[in-house]
């Protein structure tokens, strides 16, 4: 693997936030501002879009990586309006209508089981453990679609580090928030909640695996799992869990929500195969957002010359 040193240009000097910046979006900012100046009528409307717009803030000092994809990122509005996280609804369009609210600071996250250290971190401390990256990855959803998406975080292995892991430690759990209030989709039981998943300790620990806080420039948008998801670009998207409370070291290998929710259909590694498909659906194909022409999928999502050693040896279609 080709391991170059990330210079120092901010990735928000490449693109200037405001092509990434839906225009529209843009104007119910400035309209929203105007009235506030104008200090008259309340509107309501304008004010409730708003807050479901929601207070993402900038990140500063953010680092290029070597790692990133030169295709096209897919548009902010795109990411941030077409998205899974069933915790506000099981429409692509509930979670950026929904997750507004979601409050996401104060917020803690607890570091346990086999470690040297186990310790709760505040999310403003994990966010000082390694310097901001860059990361512009390809994403495919198991349901046929992808997207590229330029992520800021840093790497899971600078947190596992600081961590020491035991060496019975074999596998990482990552638990999100319960919190039914906050997250009307969990007063139904669509899913097992708390949406959990997981991954083997080297999977954990290779360099591309990444603790996502913001995407754009910008702290994550809820609905994209603020303040903090996995990002796992040779997974299934389903294996970035969102707005993550717990991230649990243990010994033998956890199951997950998918799993639970449908043995057949999610296994434990859930890479991106062409050649397994689901039962359900093949998965040799996959839509771009944004393209009409479907393209084929990538073994790996693209990322084999990085990952295939993790699999060596392993027949990927018994350990989907
Ligand atoms: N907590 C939680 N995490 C989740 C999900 C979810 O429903 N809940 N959906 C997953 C799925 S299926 C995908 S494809 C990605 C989507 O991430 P995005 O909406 O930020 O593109 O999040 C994953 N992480
Ligand atoms: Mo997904």
């Amino acid at each position: 693997m080709l391991i170059k040193r990330p210079d120092d240009i901010q990735g928000s000097e490449i693109t200037p936030e405001s092509l990434y910046l839906d225009r529209r979006r843009f104007l119910k900012h400035s309209a929203v501002a105007a009235a506030g100046v104008a200090g008259g009528l309340l509107l309501p409307g304008l004010l409730a879009s708003a807050a479901a717009a929601q207070a993402t803030t900038p990140l500063a000092g953010v680092r290029r990586s070597p790692y990133s994809t030169s295709e096209k990122p897919t548009p902010f509005k795109d990411i941030t309006t077409y998205n899974n996280f069933y915790e506000f609804g099981t429409s692509k369009e509930a979670p950026a209508k929904l997750a507004g609210n979601l409050r996401t600071r104060p917020w803690t996250v607890s570091v346990e089981g086999l470690v040297k250290h186990p310790r709760v971190y505040d999310i403003d401390e994990i966010l000082k453990l390694a310097p901001l990256e860059e990361r512009i990855y390809r994403m495919r959803c198991v349901e046929g679609w992808s997207m590229v998406i330029p992520w800021i975080g840093l790497p899971l292995n600078a947190l596992i580090k600081q961590a020491e892991p035991l060496g019975q430690a074999k596998y990482v759990a990552f638990i999100t928030l319960y919190d039914p209030r906050q997250m009307p989709g969990q007063r139904r039981d669509v899913l097992p909640w708390p949406y959990v998943d997981g991954l083997r300790l080297d999977e954990a620990m290779h360099p591309l695996t990444l603790l996502a806080v913001g995407l754009y420039g910008r702290t994550l948008p809820n609905q994209n799992g603020a303040p903090l998801r996995l990002v796992v670009p040779w997974k299934y998207g389903f294996k970035g869990p969102k707005s993550i409370v717990r991230i649990r070291f243990v010994a033998q290998q956890p199951s997950s929500t998918w799993m639970r929710a449908s043995p057949g259909e999610y296994g434990f590694y859930s890479n991106v195969n062409p050649d397994v498909d689901h039962p359900r659906w093949s998965q040799k194909r996959e839509r771009r957002i944004g393209e009409f022409r479907k393209r084929p999928t990538l073994l790996f999502n693209g990322y084999g010359e990085q990952v295939a050693h993790l699999y060596r040896g392993m027949d990927l279609k018994k350990y989907f």
